[in-house]
């Protein structure tokens, strides 16, 4: 299936961004050239997914997609019992409400914004254990997404383990760039988790990307598939919250998974209030069964060679130019590094905010600011929280861009960066209370 895209002037961009108040999220999708908002539900699906949809069985109860789902995700990541719900963040929700209690902690491998709300909605408080060179967009380690063990032990023996709900890990580690966790790190967190009686409950929204940069980049795992990696990290973790809109390529979906019993029991519970039927959870028949077989997509070597040097070729072309961005590239984008881009803007003037902005402004390229907009405020101060990087992370969808549409997007960050100076901050002007950077509006300073 092809899309016809929309290519407008300067003056029709400057009217959209204004009135979208210089907020990405609030643009029309038409008045997008080339969209790179995110890798979310925008992926095309495959001729095997399409005929998929066509063998939809929508009884309310017991319908066979469900069970075809249930299927492939006991063959490919390993869990035993299955609750879908109808994104990552009904999962989230479902998890959080059962394993948190209040002044729990959730040591994780840095925040999503989705997953902390929960987490925070919940009575608990997330702390971030990721290493030190995660929060570094200079840092050339090769798994940024590894955890601390220090400050996991740390943070055990000031609240005591009774404290610790579980440790939330996530393949592979979207706010630091994606970059993924190595099997090292996952083996030495679940050791030292094994000796505490602490779960691992993994967000595996991206766990096949993850797989692949082990087999790419960690020493002994050069001959094992992508596939047999994905179970390998799954098997070391006790349950997982996925968005099956990203590795999995579906438009909408998700579900919770685990190897508990007892957590099951409460979940299939849980989810007939919030989300749907047990064997369906908010998802359509038809979509059970795309997602069924879009994960037996996700985790073939081939797809995944093609996906991410996709991404590295974008990456790459801005290296050469000299553009700042996260190093080394990672897996479903490549981010900009705003506060190196716009050194002339204190983090209080949105920089990766405004450079979002004048990345449409320039060609109608669509990105995403994740910085301080995203990161949001702390619950009990009500002040900003100032992360380390201020960052536009520019998506790649899966199986819809050509290299050449790569090139456009390059040939505008390049031409933004040379003009970066006529750049100016601006200044929030509506703030909603939750996830602010979804509706939040701005005015040009
Ligand atoms: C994204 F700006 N991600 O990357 P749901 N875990 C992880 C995700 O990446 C994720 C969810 C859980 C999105 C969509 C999105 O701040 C934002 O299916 C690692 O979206 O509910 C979603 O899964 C939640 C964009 C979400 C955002 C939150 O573009």
């Amino acid at each position: 299936m092809v899309e016809p895209v929309f290519m407008s002037t300067l003056k029709e961009r400057k009217e959209a961004i204004e009135r979208a108040g210089y907020n990405t999220f609030l643009l029309r999708s038409e008045e997008v050239y080339i969209d790179l908002l995110t890798d979310s539900g925008t992926s095309a699906m495959s001729d095997r997914q399409w005929a998929g949809m066509m063998l939809g069985d929508e009884a309310y109860a017991g319908s066979r997609n469900f069970f075809n789902l249930e299927n492939a995700i006991q063959k490919y990541y390993g869990y035993k019992y299955v609750v879908p719900t109808h994104q990552g963040r009904g999962a989230e929700h479902i998890i959080s409400k059962i394993m948190i209690k209040q002044g729990d902690f959730i040591p994780g491998n840095m925040y999503f914004t989705t997953t902390k709300l929960h987490q925070e909605l919940a009575g608990g408080k997330f702390v971030d254990i990721i290493i030190d060179e995660a929060h570094d967009p200079e840092s050339m380690h090769p798994f940024k997404g590894d955890v601390d063990l220090n400050k996991l032990e740390n943070l055990i023996n000031e609240v005591g383990q009774d404290q610790i709900a579980y440790v939330a890990m996530a393949t592979t580690v979207n706010m630091a760039g994606g970059q993924p966790i190595s099997m090292a790190s996952l083996k030495a967190l679940r050791k030292l988790t094994n000796q505490y009686g602490i779960k691992i409950i993994h967000d595996m929204t991206r766990v096949a990307e993850n797989a692949f940069m082990i087999q790419q980049k960690e020493e002994g795992y050069q001959h094992k598939s992508v596939e047999e990696i994905t179970r390998m990290i799954c098997d070391l973790t006790d349950g997982a919250t996925m968005s099956a809109k990203k590795d999995a390529m579906v438009n909408i979906g998700g579900f919770l998974a685990m190897n508990d019993k007892e957590l099951f029991d409460e979940a299939r519970n849980m989810v007939v209030i919030y989300e749907g039927l047990h064997t369906y959870g908010g998802m359509a028949g038809r979509d059970m069964e795309a997602l069924a077989i879009g994960i037996a997509e996700s985790v073939k070597d081939e797809h995944m060679k093609a996906r991410i040097g996709q991404v590295h070729y974008l990456g790459n072309k801005l290296l050469e130019a000299g553009v700042p961005i996260v190093k080394p590239v990672g897996t479903h984008g490549v981010f900009l590094d705003a506060r190196a881009f716009l050194s002339h803007l204190s983090q209080d003037k949105f920089p990766a905010q405004a450079l979002a902005a004048a990345l449409y402004l320039d060609s109608g390229v669509r990105a995403m600011e994740r910085g301080i907009v995203s990161a949001g405020r702390d619950p009990i101060t009500g002040e900003h929280h100032y992360p380390k990087l201020e960052l536009v992370r520019l998506t790649i969808p899966r199986r819809v861009y050509t290299q050449a549409h790569m090139d456009v997007v390059a040939e505008s960050v390049i031409s933004v960066f040379e003009n970066r100076n006529s750049i100016r901050g601006l200044k929030m002007v509506y703030e909603p209370k939750y996830l602010r950077f979804f509706q939040a509006r701005f005015e040009s300073l």
